[in-house]
């Protein structure tokens, strides 16, 4: 397993030095964030993120994300287009090296948390997400604003793209993301790219919009859709294990055992009722999952692709962009190592 952290270009506050001086960390994945989702990303700009990574002495062979415009995932004709732009941005990723590319087919919301900042009995603070409050909450109204979600959209163009999906069924959604992976994976094949669809967080749907890539049963139909080694998944242990029913183990030895792991998210997560949970450190006993079962199943199918710790809570005065400090990210890295070494070591 090759341990990665993202980071968030030029832009990001955290040096790639300090990344670097984490141990055990290899790489890191990132994106171009200056290209309006749609377009296609430019081979230049890809060698110069990469030249910036490689000169402080990290890998970069991950890309998170290469967004999905929202025409594709609604299926408007104007869709051949825009996926005729992914691909081009596949062919020029390609060029410069890349080998994985995570991606999500969430319609108009991304990750999303009804508080970014809840502070913890230690007082740490946290992402968390609460049924309650999300269910009052209007999106349309504006009265929230949300990491992930595309900050250029206005309350009416918001509306607008909202009322396209409300007669979207589920189905419809996988009728899209059949259309787009059988027009793309043969591009990212030829190009030596794996992708990797990141899943629903959380995984059900929210504000009346279809999700559908929420459990082992939906993963399972997702690599099924196009038979190829470049159809794969981003398992993501938080997003995932936000559904208690949802076996994060025994989804990593079945979809491990397919070679259908392209890229791993590595957190913990606390239920705290029925569809609510917080973001937890990383430690087995601050959450929901147990982590050294999750570590093991990675380490006995044999994964020996690029994960990171996924979000960590805010610790020791930091701010920045929540989920993505540094201390708590490097606090579980490290803890990782730890389970790796151990799990690795007991085995001889
Ligand atoms: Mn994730």
């Amino acid at each position: 397993m090759e341990m990665t952290f993202r980071w968030y270009g030029e832009s990001d506050k955290l040096p790639l030095e300090y990344i670097r001086q984490i141990p055990g960390m290899k790489g890191i994945v990132s994106a171009i964030y200056d290209v309006p989702v749609g377009e296609v990303w430019p081979l230049e700009k890809i060698i110069d993120l990469k030249n910036t990574i490689e000169a402080a002495g990290l890998e970069f062979t991950s890309i998170e994300s290469v967004p999905v415009h929202e025409d594709i995932k609604l299926g408007l004709p104007t869709r051949d287009l825009l996926i005729e732009n992914y691909n081009e941005t596949l062919r020029n990723l390609g060029k410069a090296g890349i080998k994985v590319v995570i991606y999500n087919f969430m319609p108009v919301f991304d990750w999303t948390r009804s508080e970014l900042d809840h502070e913890l009995s230690d007082g740490s603070t946290a992402l968390i997400y609460d049924n309650e409050t999300v269910l009052k909450m209007d999106p349309i109204k504006g009265d929230l604003s949300l990491p992930g979600w595309d900050s250029s959209y206005t309350k009416e163009s918001l509306k607008i793209l909202m009322d396209k999906y409300s007669k979207m069924t589920k189905e419809d959604l996988w009728n899209n993301l059949e259309y787009f992976l059988k027009a793309i994976i043969p591009v990212a094949e030829i190009n030596e790219i794996k992708m990797a669809i990141h899943p629903d967080d959380p995984p059900w749907s929210i504000f009346g919009l279809p999700r559908i890539i929420t459990c082992k049963d939906s993963l399972e139909r997702l690599v099924n859709l196009v038979d190829s080694p470049s159809n794969g998944l981003c398992i993501c242990t938080g997003s995932l294990g936000a559904s208690p029913t949802n076996n994060i183990p025994e989804i990593i030895r079945y979809f491990g055992a397919k070679n259908k792991i392209h890229f791993t998210h590595i957190r913990n997560v606390k239920h705290t009722g029925e569809h609510s949970f917080e973001e937890a450190a990383h430690l087995t006993e601050y959450g929901s999952l147990d982590m050294y079962e999750i570590v093991k199943a990675f380490d006995d199918v044999g994964f020996s692709g690029p994960f990171r710790p996924d979000h960590g809570r805010m610790i020791w005065g930091e701010t920045g962009k929540p989920g993505y400090g540094l201390y708590d990210r490097a606090l579980g890295a490290v803890y990782i190592n730890g389970l790796l070494e151990a799990i690795k070591k007991d085995k001889k």
